[in-house]
């Protein structure tokens, strides 16, 4: 099971850029006044105010693809790095509809958590302050009649001394099922999302006036003409000539962008798959 892992150095509650972290590090100089010069170059940068980099990892307890009418443990953990206080946190989840919340197993316990059987958005808090990072684990029923692909994702949130409420960025976990379909070839590892790298080998076919298979490769296929005697990837299908066009590599795009796709062979979309969850 892929487990998602976002990490996020954040100005204020809406942007993730590259230019706030040299600003997180400019403060950590100051108060350990013992600056390498590596800091010093991103201080001269003059970013401005980020006070912390906050994130969340979410894994689940699954071998393989979920089973209806069992329970999954859901493992979140919140990291926080500061130079400010840290005065509120808390984590909002969303899961599937229908499958409802049993209560926390293990780790860091809540002292805000929703009732047995919520579904949808869960809500959780820690008071006291916990020890940072925040580590538990969370159980969830899933329904006998339960099918297709599901994701949960959340935010965790919080407030420090010095400025407003930070988010992380949000997390998708996508739960694999059983009757998921076959996933797309531009799916390398199978998991229903297209990773940045996944996206990049369609885009270096793009770039290479098609591709041709080969096997032993990544996946089958390689840069450029060639032997055309396989199974046709599934990007190239408007019109399947072994080129990938700039109509298919925006349908991988957008599948890359919805953190998630389906085969739905039964819905007669364009390639056979739908973007998102049913
Ligand atoms: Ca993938």
């Amino acid at each position: 099971m892929k487990i998602p892992t976002q990490e996020t150095w954040r100005s204020g509650c809406d942007s993730s850029t590259s230019r706030t972290r040299p600003s997180f590090v400019q403060k950590s100089k100051k108060r350990h006044g013992s600056a390498i010069a590596g800091c010093l170059l991103l201080c001269i940068c003059g970013m401005d105010s980020a006070q912390a980099a906050f994130s969340l990892q979410r894994s689940l307890d699954l071998t393989g693809t979920y089973v209806p009418g069992t329970t999954l443990d859901v493992t979140v953990t919140l990291s926080l790095a500061t130079t400010e206080t840290l005065t509120a946190i808390g984590l909002e989840e969303t899961v599937p509809a229908g499958w409802g919340y049993i209560g926390v197993i293990s780790g860091e316990i809540p002292a805000i958590e929703p009732i047995s059987g919520t579904s949808g958005l869960l809500e959780f808090a820690w008071f006291p302050l916990p020890a940072i990072p925040v580590t538990f684990t969370y159980q969830i029923a899933i329904p006998s009649d339960a099918t297709g692909l599901r994701v949960i994702t959340g935010a965790g949130l919080c407030r420090l001394s010095e400025s407003g409420e930070y988010r992380t960025t949000s997390v998708f976990t996508v739960i694999p099922s059983e009757d998921a379909g076959e996933p797309h070839t531009a799916d390398q590892n199978g998991d229903y999302q297209i990773s940045l790298s996944e996206l990049l080998r369609i885009i270096q076919f793009f770039n290479s006036n098609g591709l041709h298979c080969q096997a032993g490769t990544e996946d089958g296929f390689a840069p450029g003409s060639g032997n055309t005697a396989c199974t046709p990837h599934d990007s190239d299908y408007a019109p399947q000539n072994w080129l990938i066009n700039l109509s298919e590599l925006l349908r991988i795009i957008q599948f890359y962008n919805m953190g998630v796709y389906r085969p739905c062979p039964e819905e007669s979309t364009e390639d056979g798959f739908c973007p998102g969850i049913d």
